[in-house]
């Protein structure tokens, strides 16, 4: 019997072991994605400082627990003889009262002392001032407005090198969602009426994806979140061409939302999910019935456009009009 239990717990601790292997090879999701900015970075740093001292001491406990067991086991000793009386350990008891009051200081030095490069945003960065950008979370889509209006849906563009200042919030009648790109930095929640702030500067250009991390109705998993970071002037003509194709409304923004909000339950192609099929519905080739359901909603059907400008229901209506109408 005991041979067994052994053998079993021997496997189990070899399978442990072997799992451990694969799931550290890319963090696993026990340590954080490699830092893209400045904020991302202090926040990992803390991470591998805290980490630090906890292994040291898992390391230490467990291996006095496996060296006890082993060396003051029974060996067939009667259980009515007395163990070994001992007395206390003056140094030793001192010992492991300071040096963890030393740990812990040690920790909130540490942590106070990286909390305002998490905190604090920079006017500006190695290729620029601060950019503004609000972030509205949505069941079930971010919103981004940029300061001369352009709107993004889900993706959105920045410079590298210019700190990014985001107003997170999100309209009085939605939840809370809460904003999480963590190469970007950690998380801000997005409270109804409530703006809070928070920032990023990505180092690099790339793709940095995260998605919503606060539960917030049936279609949260479909609520994620790119941020593309491309060079500065690429950025620059970019906002401002596409501030102009908004205008004209020859920007791509009706797909943005049909793709980023509208398909989240009626499929991608309007076939149904968790709504039902509008792909042949007379109301999204209808203007005023359009406008009606997306900012009023209707029994299950959220308003999901209910802050929306006329300029973004222009957009949407002539993106239904083009794929699903006649001529579509
Ligand atoms: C959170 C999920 C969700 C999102 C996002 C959503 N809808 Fe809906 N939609 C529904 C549900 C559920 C219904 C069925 C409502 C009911 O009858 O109670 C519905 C119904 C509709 C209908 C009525 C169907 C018909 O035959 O007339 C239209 C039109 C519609 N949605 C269009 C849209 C458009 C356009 C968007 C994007 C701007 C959108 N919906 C976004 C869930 C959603
Ligand atoms: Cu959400």
């Amino acid at each position: 019997m005991r041979a067994r239990t052994l053998v079993t717990a021997g496997s189990l601790m070899l399978a442990a072991l072997a799992f451990a292997g694969a799931a550290l090879a890319d963090g696993g999701g026990f340590s954080p994605v490699e830092p893209a900015s400045p904020n991302a970075e202090r926040i990992s740093t803390t991470y591998w400082f805290i980490f630090g001292f906890a292994a040291a001491i898992f390391l230490v406990v467990e291996i006095a627990l496996v060296v006890f067991i082993v060396r003051f086991r029974n060996r067939g000793r009667s259980r009515e003889v007395e163990g070994p009386q001992i007395r206390g350990h003056l140094n030793l008891e001192l010992a492991w009262t300071a040096v963890p009051v030393l740990i812990l200081v040690a920790i909130a030095i540490f942590a106070f002392y990286e909390l305002p490069g998490i905190k604090d945003v920079p006017a500006a960065g190695a290729s620029g001032s601060q950019l503004q950008v609000g972030v509205e979370g949505q069941q079930f889509y971010w919103q981004y407005t940029y300061p001369n209006g352009v709107i993004a849906i889900d993706r959105m563009r920045v410079p590298v090198g210019r700190p990014v200042r985001l107003e997170v919030t999100s309209p009085l009648d939605d939840v809370i969602h809460s904003w999480w790109i963590p190469a970007l930095g950690g998380k801000i929640d997005a409270i109804p009426g409530h703006p809070n702030h928070t920032w990023f500067e990505a180092t690099k250009p790339g793709t940095y994806t995260g998605q919503c991390a606060e539960f917030c109705g049936i279609q949260h998993t479909a609520m994620l979140a790119t941020v593309e970071a491309v060079p500065s002037s690429q950025f620059d003509s970019w906002l401002a061409a596409e501030a102009r194709a908004q205008t004209e409304g020859t920007s791509d923004l009706g797909a943005q939302e049909f793709n980023g909000v509208c398909a989240k339950c009626h499929g991608l192609s309007g076939k149904g999910g968790v709504g039902p099929d509008i792909a042949s519905s007379a109301t999204i080739q209808d203007r005023q019935s359009l406008d009606t359901i997306v900012r009023e909603g209707l029994d299950l059907m959220p308003a999901v456009g209910a802050g929306w400008s006329d300029r973004q229901m222009d957009a949407l209506s002539s993106y239904l009009q083009k794929r699903f109408g006649n001529g579509g």
